[in-house]
């Protein structure tokens, strides 16, 4: 079956994570990608949290999926004319270098539009315009900046950062849709166009119900769905909310059977409105249905503590999966907190290919998430990430050099 990129080019520049992330999702949707590395090394986190030596490391590997390998020095001034031809030859240039990286290269966005006027620069960079622009930055570095490490954590702690990559990987998935409509745009214009995507924009979008409150709170001076509310204070900006649920459906995390000894031995549980009835019948708090201080949502508001309290009591004598079922056959929303290890036990994550088994020639069997997005035409196929420099040769007759030529380069060190 065809794929939904087949016929488009990357010419793959990225390194770490966010940019990978990018161009491995255009690998899975079927487009060539050519990562170019530094020869002897490449990217550094093929040797970065390693569990086997000289191995290419889990983190490498996760996130290079489907993607072709050469090595070239770009600081070499024949190193530079291969990197011409590919610019050339490819439709799209991604990098996540830090700023100035790819000037200094000499592939100004002049030069490269001198070199082919269709490609499309894309990048990942910290910061857009402003006084940060010329930062280097990572992950942490992002939810910071972007308002998620302030809005995350309970009101007595410190900020804290999540464990989801929201500055690398959801950056990587800003730019990707960022590709895919200047690509889009080309079919009408003809032409190429820069693509930016500035992590703290990125962490920033996924923040937006955060903005929306700042500017609730400085309305009202109140939130009542945050958990200050109504007997702790509010300052002047977003609080942390701890467990709380974002929108109007109040939610905490409780214990189950077995918390003392199982870190995740706990479930989400929302006491949505509509099924507030069923939830009064399950633990045993029928009265509560018609009580006139527990009826309505707003009555339950100033209670909520003492109304998970009473839910909890009834959660812990349920394992998470078996307060799931109970819970689901009355369509009370909830969730179990999964463990990394139970995730990847679940055959239906295998079934679907969200979580696959990968063969790679110097590691063996390795587990991975796959392409999260599922297009019915465009089935993907996770294959192993690609050996440093593997492709170099076929890529460089690709381009039309011979085998005499490719010697020639490899000792001059440009290759
Ligand atoms: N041949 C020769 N030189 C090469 C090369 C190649 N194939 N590939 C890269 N280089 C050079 C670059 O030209 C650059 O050289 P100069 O600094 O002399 O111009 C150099 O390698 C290093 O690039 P870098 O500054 O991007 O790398 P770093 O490890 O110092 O910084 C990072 C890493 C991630 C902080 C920085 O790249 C950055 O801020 N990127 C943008 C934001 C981003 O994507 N962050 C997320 C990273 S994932 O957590």
């Amino acid at each position: 079956m065809s794929k939904a990129l087949d016929g488009v080019r990357i010419l793959d520049f990225t390194h770490v994570q966010s940019g990978p992330t990018c161009t491995q999702l255009l690998a899975w949707f079927g487009a060539d990608v050519i990562k170019v590395e530094r020869a002897g090394a490449g990217d550094i986190t093929r040797e970065q949290l390693r569990d086997i030596p000289d191995v290419d490391s889990l983190y490498f590997t996760m996130l290079n999926h489907n993607k072709r390998s050469v090595t070239i020095d770009t600081k070499n001034p024949e190193g530079k004319l291969v990197l011409e031809a590919l610019i050339q030859k490819c439709d799209v240039l991604v990098e996540n270098f830090a700023p100035g990286a790819l000037d200094r290269m000499g592939f100004t966005w002049e030069r490269i539009q001198e070199l082919n006027p269709r490609m499309i620069v894309a990048s990942v960079k910290g910061f857009g315009p402003g006084p940060y622009e010329d930062c280097k930055v990572y992950e942490n570095v992002a939810q910071c900046a972007g308002g998620a490490a302030s809005t995350t954590g309970f009101d007595d702690g410190p900020p804290v950062v999540t464990g989801a990559q929201i500055g690398d990987s959801g950056t990587g998935l800003h730019l990707a849709l960022g590709i895919v409509t200047a690509l889009y745009q080309r079919t009408q214009t003809g032409r190429g166009q820069k693509v930016l995507a500035a992590m703290q924009d990125g962490v920033l979008n996924l923040c937006r119900v955060k903005l929306r409150d700042q500017q609730r709170l400085e309305r009202t001076g109140t939130m009542k769905e945050y958990p200050q509310y109504p007997n702790g204070t509010f300052g002047e900006a977003v609080p942390r909310a701890g467990n709380a649920s974002g929108g109007g459906q109040p939610g905490w995390i409780l214990k189950c059977k077995g918390w003392e000894t199982d870190p995740n031995a706990y479930i989400y549980f929302i006491t949505q409105a509509p099924v507030w009835a069923k939830i009064c019948n399950v633990i045993g708090k029928e009265e509560w249905a018609t009580d006139p201080n527990y009826a309505t949502p707003a009555a339950r508001l100033p209670h909520l503590k003492d109304i998970f309290a009473e839910i909890e009591r009834w959660t812990m004598t349920k394992t998470k999966f078996e307060a799931m079922q109970i819970l689901n056959k009355y369509d009370i929303p909830c969730g179990p907190i999964l463990s990394m290890k139970e995730i990847a036990e679940e055959p239906s994550l295998r079934k679907t290919g969200t979580i696959v088994e990968v063969d790679h020639p110097t590691r063996g069997k390795y587990l991975t998430v796959g392409n999260p997005i599922k297009l019915s035409d465009s089935p993907t196929e996770v294959k192993r990430s690609p050996l440093l420099g593997e492709h170099t040769d076929e890529v460089m007759a690709e381009l039309g050099y011979s085998p005499e030529q490719i010697n020639a380069l490899r000792t001059a060190g440009a290759i």
